[in-house]
């Protein structure tokens, strides 16, 4: 049986949508993407209004006519809140939850309450908690003023909503000790990695845009049951499975959070122990959604995230999802021809799977050395190391000991270099 998403409500707060996106091209993109994010959280928009803006006004964020617009506009539809798609200060807010009269929530807000509505486990709402905290510390005095004994709701929501009404003070404590809490559940992670390290497989992460189809993907080549939703952010914590490719060869392969455009630093930060995941793997595999129209920028902003991770320049295979979606056959060979090291796969329909797995497979072996060595009889144990941290193509019994040829990892390598030929 499929998975779905728990927890999903039927919308309980309605809101007014405030865009401030500068490039007019990138209209639908935007608003279909907190459309998304809206539905994550259970909110309802029923209006929008948008302002171009190249430069946020200090004290409210959008110009003075725009907040009246908005507050008039707020008034009419009867709007729980005020969603701004952009980081607000905590001056900022204050000052337009007064003008107002209504709650108003960010983009980081509503997408650390979509964060909270998904973690299931410790990490993940230790994480969260922690994200949520530090988000909030420059806030909680200027914003939790007027509106902070409305307790409940989007943007207050999830393991800290006790807390973020507690004062500074108290959330520097909670923000040491989740510290000190992640850095335990760091150590366990850092363990079973160790635990994984010991075999001689390579370690892949499968990272992308939020929907992009990563965890379709995992479920298709690790046979895992990942709950995949078309709903943004429906992976939170990762899943590592070793998947066996041709010739004996094979890896490890997690599948993570996705990405998305201006994530939250908080929660990148936040979620340092989970996407840790990606900064130890040997190389990544990207999947692109070719079927969303901005794919492009969602692309950049999957590398530049990369980037913050100081894990953009690991070998990448780039995969373009979704195919089966795609009617144009030549531009899509197009793009896979001028884009190195890439494929072309529906994770839906399986389609381009062989390509992939052919691709992971090269890049595996790249990973690999092989190495001739004799080993002394006396020290015949390394000789089923061999086999079990990597392919052994020749084995032969001479008389100063076992001759092999091996395509090894490099820890292996070097512990044969004393017997290589
Ligand atoms: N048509 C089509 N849909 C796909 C394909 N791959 C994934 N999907 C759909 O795209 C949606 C998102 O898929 P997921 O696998 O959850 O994407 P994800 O990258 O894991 O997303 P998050 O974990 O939320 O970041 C789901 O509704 C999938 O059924 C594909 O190849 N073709
Ligand atoms: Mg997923």
């Amino acid at each position: 049986m499929a998975k779905t998403l728990q927890n999903l409500e039927i919308p309980t707060e309605t809101a007014v949508l405030v865009f401030v996106n500068e490039d007019e091209t990138e209209d639908q993109i935007v608003e279909d993407e907190l459309a998304g994010l809206c539905e994550a959280a259970a909110v309802q928009p029923i209006a929008s209004i948008r302002q171009r803006l190249d430069r946020p006004y200090k004290g409210t964020f959008v110009g003075t006519g725009k907040v009246e617009e908005i507050r008039a506009l707020a008034q009419e539809v009867k709007a729980d809140l005020v969603l701004i798609d952009s980081e607000v200060s905590g001056m900022q807010q204050r000052n337009l939850e007064e003008a107002f009269k209504c709650k108003v929530i960010d983009r980081t807000q509503l997408i650390l309450d979509i964060f909270a509505r998904r973690a299931r486990t410790r990490e993940g709402m230790l994480q969260v908690e922690l994200a949520q905290l530090t988000y909030m510390m420059p806030k909680l005095m200027s914003v939790y003023t007027k509106f902070e004994r409305q307790k409940g709701g989007i943007g207050m929501r999830g393991p800290g909503e006790t807390k973020l009404e507690s004062d500074r003070r108290l959330a520097r404590d909670r923000i040491s000790s989740l510290k000190d809490e992640i850095e335990e559940v760091k150590r366990i992670r850092n363990q079973q990695r160790a635990g994984r390290r010991k075999h001689p497989f390579p370690f892949a992460s499968i990272v992308g845009y939020t929907s992009a189809g990563k965890s379709t993907l995992m479920n298709q080549m690790a046979g895992t049951d990942l709950l995949a939703d078309a709903m943004p952010f429906a992976t939170l914590d990762p899943t590592t499975r070793k998947i066996d490719l041709a010739d004996g060869y094979a890896l490890f392969l997690t599948d993570t959070v996705g990405f998305i455009r201006k994530l939250p630093t908080h929660l990148v930060a936040a979620f340092q122990s989970t996407l840790e995941e990606v900064t130890y793997s040997d190389f990544i595999m990207h999947v692109v959604d070719l079927s969303n129209p901005a794919w492009e920028m969602q692309s950049d902003a999957v590398m530049e995230t990369l980037e913050k991770l100081g894990a953009h320049d690991k070998p990448m295979v780039t995969i373009f999802n979704k195919i089966d979606l795609i009617p144009n056959k030549v531009e899509l060979r197009r793009i896979v021809a001028e884009w190195p090291n890439s494929v072309a796969i529906s994770a839906f329909n399986g389609h381009g799977l062989n390509d992939l797995q052919l691709a992971i497979k090269r890049q595996v072996q790249s990973l690999l050395g092989t190495v001739h060595a004799l080993i002394p009889y006396e020290f015949q144990s390394m000789l089923q190391e061999c086999y079990n941290f990597g392919r052994v193509l020749k084995q032969e019994y001479r008389e100063d000991g076992i001759y092999i040829e091996a395509e090894l990892v490099s820890e292996m390598r070097q512990k044969l270099e004393k017997y290589r030929v």
